[in-house]
């Protein structure tokens, strides 16, 4: 497999104006027409001198090929494994072309395929070249035609993009046939057809302008019941993009439809989003806060790429995240208007460092635009999605909400029907502002996550404050040094009382508030604050307002300090995690040496007073109380100790939930009631009481056991039985098995909730889990060729369970390995997202390192190996 660069793109040859596609869908083979209106591009051609065309097509049988109507000769063309090639077309021309393939036999998810009996495709980012040969890049933008014929039994259901134009009754032969026009121009990676038995939900939404839009929600039959959260979420969407960006929809018609069998989340797709079910069905009492909170986000982000994607597309994949980080920021200002600001901010940070800031500092770090790929479909990373959307929302941190918007609102007024680069969305906001951004376009260059090292200095007779800012960045692959980024640092400074000074640079005359943006552009840099009247605490990177990793030397007194006065809630979390991380660190050093392990009075009591404020929003009390995770206490070692991790982190719950009993127990029976469901300040009552009861159990009393199985027993949102379940699942209890059977006796027909099931064993933390994990794969719920399944089994098992993933027996490495070369031939893209959960083997010791790079090595080794698996793998042994 070759590597493609972003240094040797050039526009397309040719054009497609128009795309007329007929689908005449078979049990056995289905065939494609499709008549393409092409001409010589005057960028690359401007004498019209004709090249060669060379199609993109995979695993397609060629049927008939013609150029105004007239047949091709077999010499005027050539057909390779990947392409079809017309050697000498005019400049402008009509191409027929007809194709056979076999959707039922198509395992991968990408092209069209059979899900549950049903048709349906996905296109991003290359899947279009296995429906029909066809430019398939996102610069070639054209309007398209859709015909489908099909057993009007068997598929009733018929939908495209666009508007509904013709509809034919059944006729004798029993199939039927519907027409549907996409007036707008768009690249092939946001087609979609779909054909089944489907249902509907619909609902309307009258847009600013007074148009009425249909929305409908297709699921299978049965399922109707579960789309009220998703189409709640669609139309609060729809009014959220008209409010924030003066957004409307543009269509007559909007569409979901959610199948059970797809490899992402969801997808764009103009007019006719197809939706993984995780993020389309969910009722109170089948579905977690958590896949509420993911339905109204996933619906709302796929919603926005209406214009940021559809409208405004790429230029090439290499942008990808212009249009993935900017809907990305969209959706999370999205939820976080609709919910608590700071609650939303934590979680969004803790998965940028859960899953992104390994991934940048690992094999396989890349810039938010990458410079090369060998297959794109592995550059749908964290990187591209959350830390583009980092850069998103840092921008608009530098030209504050009114000039962010008046840089978006350039950005569409240049750019709508384009297909664009991020450099142009960038040159939007300077154009729009004035703002220099030329050193901030560094963010999308360079990879590696940057370091903040910060130190004060105050100095009582002149009263100022002196803060020395250094910025670093680690090397990364074929990055070995970096220039310095343009950072915006928020910051405050709390006086002795907890209150915030008044912030006034020595070169200015008077103070600009309270808490305000420095901006950091130098490899080090020194801020002098004036009219400082004691020695302050700073809070810095107020809101996580860069994605950099911050070392101050805070003692532990000042980070307490900073937990219970910080005016900036995120802060006041975050001192919290930087206490725990420090201390946590500091036992698992004192396991390593044989030291018994104590935590810090002081901490506790800071738990305490978090636990016992009424003041506190509970969900925010959550979240403060949670120690860090296991996977971030790994991130700051330079060898990850998992064992000692795992045990001492385990430790230290024992001695919180001893030292606080009376209090969890307490916060547990007044949160504990069954209050009726909904989707708003319960969900942190929910967390708070769930978290309480996870404190409770880790000292397996008697009375914990009680309170355990009662919920599970008793409660009736899905939150509160899987909290339960999780923690039974942890023991040895009698009850444990008890409850996973009748669990799954009562949900085996739900299949998102068996995928819970699945997940919580997989995770357990119990020694025999692998051996369990094992065993389920032959369970007859489990199909290794459905994604969710996948995810939830193996993914649970080698990306949510370190302490048993990385048993120091290498069993756990040589199961992941097993499954990846089982998914490699049926699912390349399943396969290559197991695969990455090797690529951090070498932040593990020699026993580990080497049992996962011998793992790697077979996997490179296979015959067979998808450009995906082979990608990663590769990389991760570089
Ligand atoms: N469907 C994926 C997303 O929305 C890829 N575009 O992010
Ligand atoms: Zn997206």
């Amino acid at each position: 497999p070759k590597a493609i660069h972003l240094k040797d793109y050039a526009p397309p040859p040719y054009l497609i104006d128009t795309v007329d596609l007929t689908f005449d869908l078979g049990e056995e083979v289905t065939r494609v027409r499709s008549s393409l209106q092409l001409r010589a591009n005057p960028v690359r051609l401007p004498d019209g001198a004709p090249v060669p065309l060379v199609l993109d097509g995979q695993e397609l049988k060629l049927v008939s090929l013609a150029i105004d109507g007239r047949t091709l000769e077999p010499a005027e063309y050539a057909i390779g494994p990947e392409s079809l090639t017309i050697f000498d077309p005019p400049a402008a021309f009509a191409l027929e072309v007809e194709t056979e393939l076999k959707p039922q036999e198509n395992t991968s998810l990408e092209g069209l395929y059979r899900t549950s009996g049903n048709f349906c495709t996905q296109c991003e980012a290359e899947g279009f070249r296995k429906i029909t040969y066809f430019l398939d890049r996102p610069d070639v933008m054209a309007r398209y035609r859709t015909t489908i014929t099909a057993d009007a039994l068997k598929y009733p259901v018929l939908l495209s993009n666009g508007n509904l134009v013709a509809a034919s009754k059944m006729g004798h032969d029993g199939r039927h046939t519907v027409t549907w026009e996409d007036p707008f121009a768009k690249p092939c990676y946001l087609f979609a057809l779909v054909a089944g038995v489907l249902v509907h939900v619909e609902d309307s939404y009258v847009t600013r302008s007074g148009r009425t839009v249909t929305l409908r929600i297709y699921v299978e039959p049965g399922n109707q019941d579960k789309c009220d959260h998703a189409m709640r979420s669609l139309k609060k969407s729809m009014a959220w993009d008209e409010n924030v960006y003066g957004l409307e929809y543009d269509l007559d018609i909007f569409m979901i439809v959610a199948v059970g069998d797809f490899n992402m989340g969801a997808m764009e797709n103009k007019g006719l989003n197809v939706f993984n079910t995780k993020y389309i069905l969910a009722r109170p009492e089948s579905a977690t806060d958590t896949d509420f909170l993911g339905v109204e986000a996933v619906v709302a982000h796929e919603y926005f790429h209406n214009w940021t994607g559809n409208r405004v597309t790429c230029r090439d994949w290499f942008q990808l995240s212009l249009k993935e980080g900017l809907t990305v920021f969209r959706d999370q200002e999205f939820s976080s208007d609709l919910n608590s600001r700071p609650v939303k901010r934590i979680a969004d940070v803790q998965r940028l460092r859960a899953a992104q800031f390994p991934e940048d500092s690992g094999p396989m770090a890349h810039p938010i635009r990458p410079d090369s790929y060998i297959e794109i479909n592995n550059f749908y990373t964290t990187t591209v999605y959350e830390k583009g959307a980092e850069v998103v929302r840092m921008i608009h941190t530098l030209l504050g909400a009114e000039g962010y918007r008046k840089g978006i609102d350039l950005y569409f007024e240049r750019h709508d029907g384009q297909a664009v680069t991020c450099d142009d969305f960038v040159a939007a906001m300077e154009d729009a502002t004035g703002k220099d951004l030329s050193q901030f376009r560094r963010w999308y260059s360079q990879a590696g996550t940057p370091e903040l090292d910060i130190s004060g200095e105050y100095d009582g007779h002149g009263r100022t404050y002196r803060l020395t800012v250094r910025q670093s960045c680690p090397p990364s692959p074929g990055q070995p040094v970096k220039q310095p980024y343009h950072i915006p640092l928020a910051l405050g400074l709390l006086d002795p009382q907890g209150a915030d000074i008044p912030l006034r640079l020595k070169t200015e005359d008077v103070p600009k508030g309270t808490s305000r943006v420095l901006d950091v552009t130098e490899a080090e840099q020194v801020f002098e604050f004036a009219d400082v009247p004691a020695p302050p605490v700073p809070s810095l990177l107020r809101g996580f307002s860069a994605p950099v990793k911050l070392r101050m030397s805070y003692t532990d007194d000042d980070l307490t300090f900073l937990m219970a006065n910080d005016s900036d809630a995120f802060n006041r979390w975050e001192a919290g995690q930087t206490l725990g991380t420090r201390l946590l660190l500091g036992l698992v050093e004192d396991r390593a040496a044989g030291r018994p392990l104590e935590l810090s009075r002081g901490f506790l009591d800071a738990l305490d007073k978090i636990l016992n404020d009424p003041a506190l929003d509970h969900a925010f009390a959550a979240q403060a109380l949670t120690l860090p995770s296991e996977g971030y206490l790994g991130q700051q070692m330079p060898v990850i100790d998992v064992d000692g991790i795992h045990e001492v982190r385990g430790f230290a719950r024992k001695a919180i939930a001893a030292h606080l009993r009376d209090d969890l127990l307490s916060t547990y029976r007044a949160l504990g009631g069954n209050e009726p469901f909904a989707i708003d300040a319960a969900i942190g009552r929910r967390s708070l009481k769930n978290l309480a009861l996870g404190y409770l159990m880790s000292l397996e009393d008697a009375e914990a056991v009680e309170l355990c199985v009662g919920q599970f027993h008793n409660a009736h949102a899905m939150t509160d039985v899987i909290a339960a379940l999780g923690l039974l699942n942890d023991t040895h209890l009698p009850q444990r098995d008890a409850a996973l059977a009748r669990f799954y006796e009562t949900w085996k027909n739900e299949p998102l909730v068996v995928d819970k099931w699945f997940s919580i064993q997989a995770m357990s933390e119990r020694p025999e889990t692998l051996a369990e994990v094992r065993s389920l794969l032959n369970h007859p719920a489990f199909e290794i060729r459905n994604p969710n399944k996948v995810y939830a089994l193996i993914g649970g098992f080698a990306g949510g369970n370190a302490v048993r993933f990385h048993d120091s027996s290498g069993a756990g490495y040589e199961f992941l390995a097993d499954q990846v070369l089982t998914l490699n031939g049926l699912n390349p893209q399943v396969a290559s997202r197991m695969v990455k959960l090797f690529a951090r083997w070498r932040k593990y010791d020699d026993r580990r390192q080497a049992f996962m790079r011998a793992q790697l090595e077979r996997i490179v080794g296979a015959p067979n190996l998808s450009p995906d698996v082979f990608e990663i793998a590769s990389k991760s042994l570089q």
